[in-house]
């Protein structure tokens, strides 16, 4: 009956948030009617900008074609920094607080826009232009909000690669956008731990001839291996140059950044973002969404190798001129009340994270929280997966002292920002739901026949009409993009989610309705899990299905058949799980292999994954209809070995 409650607006938001019940109907309405009107008053309240636009949008879904404020010019670095210097030079823009809970740094407007001329001058003397691609590889330091920051000065596209992927999987990256100078760090710090980034590094740039540059910032000094020709210190790097830098002035549509995300099929793909849209709604929606006041500490724990971390450490907070903290450690370290001691020592005001870190928490204890006092917090995110109500309550609960209503936030690398989500003075809450789009965008739920459901239902999640932070290409692959997001339902973008509408017009996140994983809010295809396994020569063949975990939202179940004459046994299991760190990533590690002497196909030769899935989940009672696949026996097989029950 959880799903049923529901939570008012807090009283003590009531006229003090900037967006209340009526004013969000009034500008929703005005958004989707006047959307070009509306986005442009937008534009201008939210953004310097350095020309001004000629045409507001230009779209056509399908085509696949989308533009924002064709013609305007302005720069990401100048909106995000030059323009805070004379108001609030000295406040601080970036709180970084260390894995090891003694190290912390603030860094004010003014130091962050040195910092980042430095860099983008360092940048320029290395040959970068405008246009050309700079790939990061950085752990959570104020190095890589500079880096972001530095390649839009100069109008270089910046492509982050998470720290926690491997030296095959940042080497693709590294190839596919073509980037000439990398930076990274000696090693990343997290729970304690080290992570050999400059040493995966040199692995990955073994395989790209054309790096010619690789700038190493020094984190922890530990031993690595350097190649004069090619390495240089960051320190001594930036400290030889001016700290003043000329920004580029880029038109709006010129590409801001690259960022890999898993879909269905094939590898990663390149999502890429422009300017001038892409700012507007990343700083548009954290000011609402956060409700977002002056002075404020704001913290989301995202990875800036994540698209939360691009729009919600950097870019949206930002250009509001709010001081964003970044944290480079883990929930869990030194211990589960971590987080909470973070916000009692600086103060945050609204907390942004994922559900699985949530459960996380819920599952150490509630001592761990209400042993601090979290009095500053006003508000909670969650984002990157569907949160249980169990989750939603406890959080609501527990941390935000049922003080604190709580933003589950709807969106996508590829949308660039928040889609659907509730507004602190606007919406009142059930748990569970991400409630309702976000101004200027308009969800619709599609039948199997493409046909628009009306009113309470469910169904395939699509967008009807272009939003400025959409998805512009798939870098170098424009037939992709299309293929992706615009051929299944024509004239629509698709989300490759489901969801459910509520007689009240609530929007409920049913997960993917493709085959891509979300592993602790991690996005992965089966198919690159697929891949890395029958990399093996003793493999012949695997299927990979999701299944649901306590903590991770969803774990990754691995059918494996062997070759035949292969006895497979626990040694080829650990060479199994290895290949896949070493082809992705530790993220993904299958949590069961199954082996699988046969996998259930149609006669076509396709592989049933909808039986994989249930047989994964263990629930055998609706595995539904097994008498079309080419040899039901291997169902039985399956189940009667199943590893999850
Ligand atoms: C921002 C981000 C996108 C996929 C998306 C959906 C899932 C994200 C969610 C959510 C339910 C939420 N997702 N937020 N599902 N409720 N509040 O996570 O981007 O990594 O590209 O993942 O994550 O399935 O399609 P990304």
């Amino acid at each position: 009956m959880t799903e049923q409650h529901v939570y008012p607006v807090p009283d003590a938001l009531k006229g003090l948030a900037a967006i209340d019940k009526d004013r969000y109907q009034q500008m929703y309405q005005q958004s989707v009617e006047h959307p070009d009107q509306f986005w442009a008053e937008q534009a201008e309240e939210l953004l310097d900008w350095n020309e001004k636009w000629h045409t507001v949008s230009k779209s056509d879904l399908k085509k696949g074609e989308v533009s924002w404020f064709l013609g305007g010019k302005l720069n990401v670095s100048v909106n995000c920094i030059d323009r805070h210097l004379e108001s609030r030079g000295d406040q601080v823009a970036i709180i970084w607080e260390g894995d090891d809970p003694t190290e912390d740094q603030l860094i004010t407007y003014k130091e962050l826009h040195e910092e980042v001329c430095r860099l983008a001058n360092v940048l320029r003397e290395r040959g970068v232009k405008k246009g050309d691609r700079v790939c990061l590889y950085l752990p959570m330091i104020p190095e890589a909000c500079y880096a972001m920051l530095a390649c839009a000065r100069i109008g270089a596209v910046h492509s982050v690669v998470f720290g926690g992927f491997s030296p095959d999987a940042l080497k693709d990256r590294i190839n596919n956008a073509d980037c000439r100078v990398l930076i990274t760090a000696d090693e990343g710090l997290r729970g304690g731990r080290k992570v050999p980034l400059k040493a995966n590094a040199d692995k990955a740039l073994a395989g790209c001839p054309d790096v010619h540059t690789c700038l190493v910032v020094k984190r922890t000094a530990g031993d690595i291996a350097w190649d004069d020709n090619r390495d240089v210190w960051y320190r001594d790097a930036v400290e030889q140059v001016p700290a003043e830098c000329e920004p580029e002035w880029m038109d709006s549509e010129d590409p801001l950044f690259i960022l890999y995300t898993s879909g269905s099929t094939g590898k990663p793909k390149g999502v890429l973002h422009t300017t001038g849209g892409y700012l507007l709604q990343a700083a548009m929606t954290h000011k609402y969404v956060f409700d977002i006041r002056e002075g404020d500490i704001y913290w989301c724990t995202a990875d800036v190798g994540w698209v939360t971390g691009h729009s919600y450490i950097v870019y949206g907070p930002l250009a509001n001129g709010t001081t964003s903290l970044m944290f480079e450690g883990v929930p869990t370290y030194p211990d589960a009340s971590r987080c909470w001691q973070v916000v009692d020592k600086h103060g945050v005001n609204s907390f942004y994270t994922a559900p699985t870190a949530v459960r996380a928490l819920m599952g150490a204890g509630n001592d761990f929280v209400t042993k601090t006092s979290r009095k500053s917090l006003r508000i909670l995110g969650s984002v990157g997966e569907p949160i249980n109500p169990e989750a939603w309550e406890w959080y609501h609960k527990v941390v935000g002292d049922e003080r604190c209503p709580i933003m589950d936030t709807w969106w996508q690398t590829e949308t660039g920002a928040h889609m659907m989500t509730p507004l602190p003075g606007a919406t009142d809450l059930k748990p569970g739901s991400c409630t309702m789009p976000f101004f200027g965008v308009q969800p619709v739920l599609l039948d199997a026949e493409g046909n628009e459901i009306e009113g309470a239902g469910e169904g395939s999640l699509a967008i009807k009409a272009s939003w400025p932070s959409q998805i512009r290409t798939v870098y170098g692959d424009h037939q992709r993009c299309i293929d992706t997001y615009y051929s299944t339902y024509p004239g629509y973008y698709f989300t490759g989610d489901g969801a459910r509408r509520d007689e009240d017009g609530y929007f409920w996140i049913t997960g993917r309705v493709d085959d891509v994983l979300n592993v602790s809010g991690h996005r992965m295809g089966t198919a690159e899990v697929e891949s890395a396994l029958v990399l093996h020569d003793s493999i012949a063949e695997a299927a990979v299905v999701g299944y649901p975990h306590d903590i991770k939202g969803q774990g990754i179940y691995a059918y494996v058949t062997p070759m035949n004459g292969v006895e497979p046994d626990d040694e080829l299991k650990k060479a199994l799980l290895k290949l896949c760190v070493q082809e992705i990533g530790a993220i993904a590690k299958p949590d069961i292999i199954q082996w699988a002497p046969g996998l259930p196909k149609t006669r076509s030769g396709k592989i049933m994954r909808r039986i994989l899935r249930k047989i994964a989940a263990n629930e055998l009672d609706t595995l539904g209809d097994t008498s079309t696949l080419a040899d039901p026996s291997v169902v039985d097989e399956l189940i009667e070995h199943r590893a999850n029950r």
